[in-house]
């Protein structure tokens, strides 16, 4: 092994002859000017040693091992809890590039800002050098990060959500085709939080946060923002989206993908458990948050999970909610955020099992179940390798991917959208998906409940114009022969006393039938002016305790007055990206109005 160009004490076996890794990492280091640097290589020993190590620091507690094997706990800074949307921006040179919905400022003027920040960020600390992959080791798909972080509980968590170590040098080669990515912690201060993309030169530059999306730089940051202005040029496509495998009883499987927004339902989707009544079917996890989706040479469009990992929403977890994930988290995982019992164990609202008489909350004071606050943060988080998960599909780390027949669009809607309906075609399901609403949760900072436009799910995530990234969207039809079948479905309708008209969650698997039976050709469906809809005698009731039919009536009405207010709804979004706006989704819009 070469020697290495800087003087600073280096660490860790990680080591790479890759010369443009070495002179960039030394060129952030004599930037951040960190005591040591420390290579990670991704091994076992690594682990355990990093990990005694977060420990001894606090910033991990080990859990009761007996419990949960290889658990551990983080509590993040109570000011750092979710994405911040207002502290992230795209970096291109025109802000036209950008448009209208992503924070823009110039690249120059940004590099410049940052590096003020980060200039001696790191004296008297580590700067440990991270290079992953996403996706699969091999496919040529799978895209090469380094993110160089001086915290710990970032290194420890991209070991669980990306393939770490030196995989990734031996992908990368002596290529310079790598996401650059640096994180700062600085003083963890909502006033010097920055998550900045530069997407012209694949790099990433996030400040003053520790948590989650924000600094976990393979996953929103790359695989999203930097993914899809990739993929746009490069003619694949990076998503939102869960991908999952339903398995007949006779062993025939479809694969789909699925865009809900953040806290709205992709991971429970993915993990779903069919209910006794579905016998002999099966759902297989593929990726629960991210989709990249490229056609293949049999002209279907093939998608990997880019992700290793789940960063899961941890509360209402339960062996009801989601047996899958319960499983899945009982080793392995860091929990970040949730409560912490006096035995070690982890506790949060809807867990299984009784309510810990006390606790110590998600900021570390005492919990009682007198307490008005809730004892785990609505945003706490799993992270946990998805080689836990027992319904893990075979074909998980394929590097060809999995075909997709189904693509569904889905948001959290109290009114309005009915429970499934089906896009004419493929444009008119890229309308769909392009003016989808959703209510805003935890998982971003501000505006929680409030519908907004969300895009495909990818408002917050879409590395340039949202005009341009629908006209992509329509371009891929072009370059796939086999289109998948598209989707809308909505878990969330309420009735007026507020309860939900769909029981959701395993349930789901009844919309899911209906949607794998559409894709190959086996159930009818009626016109209505949305799209196409279940017969109510052909979609599956039966084994589903004081659900009538009446009831699935109203879960899929179609209220003319709300669609009236939808559709101005939906204008707003329309009139704000109106430049680069595809004329197409404009017919399309009228097309729906005529209809109506
Ligand atoms: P991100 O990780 O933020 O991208 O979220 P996600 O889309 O993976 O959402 P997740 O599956 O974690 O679900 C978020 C919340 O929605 C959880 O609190 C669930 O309890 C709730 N939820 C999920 N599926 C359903 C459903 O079918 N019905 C109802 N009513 N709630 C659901
Ligand atoms: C999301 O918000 O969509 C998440 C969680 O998946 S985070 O990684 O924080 O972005
Ligand atoms: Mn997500």
């Amino acid at each position: 092994m070469a020697k290495l160009l800087m003087t600073k004490t280096t660490l860790g076996n990680g080591n790479t002859d890759n010369q443009s890794v070495r002179r960039w990492v030394e060129a952030q280091a004599k930037l951040c000017q960190p005591d040591q640097i420390y290579w990670c290589d991704g091994s076992e020993a690594e682990k355990e040693t990093l990990t005694a190590e977060a420990v001894a620091q606090g910033i991990l507690v080990k859990l009761n091992q007996e419990k949960l094997p290889g658990c551990y706990y983080h509590r993040s800074n109570p000011n750092d809890v979710a994405r911040v949307e207002q502290c992230t921006f795209i970096c291109t040179p025109m802000q036209e590039e950008a448009g209208p919905t992503n924070n823009w400022m110039a690249p120059k003027a940004m590099y410049a800002k940052l590096g003020a920040m980060c200039a001696g960020a790191m004296k008297g600390r580590t700067m440990y050098v991270v290079p992953y992959l996403m996706g699969p080791p091999g496919s040529p798909m799978t895209k090469v990060g380094i993110e160089l972080t001086d915290s710990l509980y970032v290194v420890l968590s991209m070991r669980i959500m990306a393939r770490m170590g030196e995989v990734a040098y031996k992908q990368l080669g002596d290529s310079d085709d790598f996401n650059r990515g640096l994180h700062c912690m600085l003083d963890v201060n909502p006033d010097r939080r920055f998550i900045a993309h530069f997407p012209h030169d694949n790099a990433v530059i996030s400040v003053g946060s520790n948590y989650g999306g924000n600094v976990l730089l393979g996953k929103k940051c790359l695989a999203l923002r930097i993914g899809s202005f990739l993929g746009r040029n490069e003619g694949w496509m990076a998503e939102h989206m869960l991908i999952l495998g339903v398995e007949s009883p006779a062993g025939e499987k479809t694969y789909v993908a699925a865009a809900f927004p953040s806290a709205c339902g992709k991971t429970n989707f993915a993990m779903m458990v069919p209910p006794a009544h579905f016998k002999g079917w099966k759902i297989w996890t593929v990726g629960d948050d991210i989709a990249w989706m490229k056609p293949g040479e049999d002209g279907r469009l093939y998608a990997i999970n880019p992700e290793a990992g789940y960063f899961g929403v941890v509360p209402g977890t339960n062996s009801k909610s989601n047996p899958t994930a319960v499983q899945t988290i009982a080793r392995d995982t860091i929990f970040t955020n949730v409560a912490l019992t006096p035995d070690g164990d982890v506790w949060w609202e809807g867990k299984d099992g009784p309510v810990p008489k006390e606790c110590l909350d998600w900021r570390g004071n005492k919990w009682t179940p007198d307490s008005k606050e809730k004892a785990a943060h609505p945003n706490s988080r799993f992270a946990a390798p998805m080689k836990n998960n027992p319904m893990l599909d075979p074909l998980a780390n394929d590097p060809n991917g999995v075909p997709i027949s189904a693509i569904i669009f889905g948001g959290r809607r109290a009114d309005t959208m009915p429970l499934v309906y089906q896009a004419f075609n493929w444009i008119h399901g890229v309308y769909i998906g392009a003016t989808m609403g959703s209510e805003m949760t935890a998982a971003a900072v501000g505006g929680l409940g409030q519908v907004r436009r969300d895009p495909m799910a990818m408002l917050p995530f879409c590395g340039y114009d949202m005009g341009d990234y629908f006209r992509h969207w329509i371009v891929m039809r072009k370059l796939i022969k086999f289109t998948p079948r598209i989707f809308h479905v909505n878990w969330f309708r309420k009735d007026e006393a507020g309860n939900f008209l769909w029981p959701g969650f395993g349930e789901n698997m009844r919309v899911l039938k209906w949607i794998v039976d559409r894709c190959n050709g086996r159930a009818n469906a009626v016109e209505t002016p949305l799209g196409w809809v279940p017969y109510a005698k052909d979609f599956d009731l039966s084994g589903l305790a004081d659900y009538s039919s009446e009831k699935f009536d109203r879960v899929q009405t179609i209220n003319y007055d709300d669609w009236r207010r939808e559709l101005l709804q939906q204008d707003e979004l329309f009139m704000r990206i109106y430049s680069h706006l595809p004329k197409e989704l404009i017919f399309q819009r009228e097309l729906l109005v005529a209809r109506l």
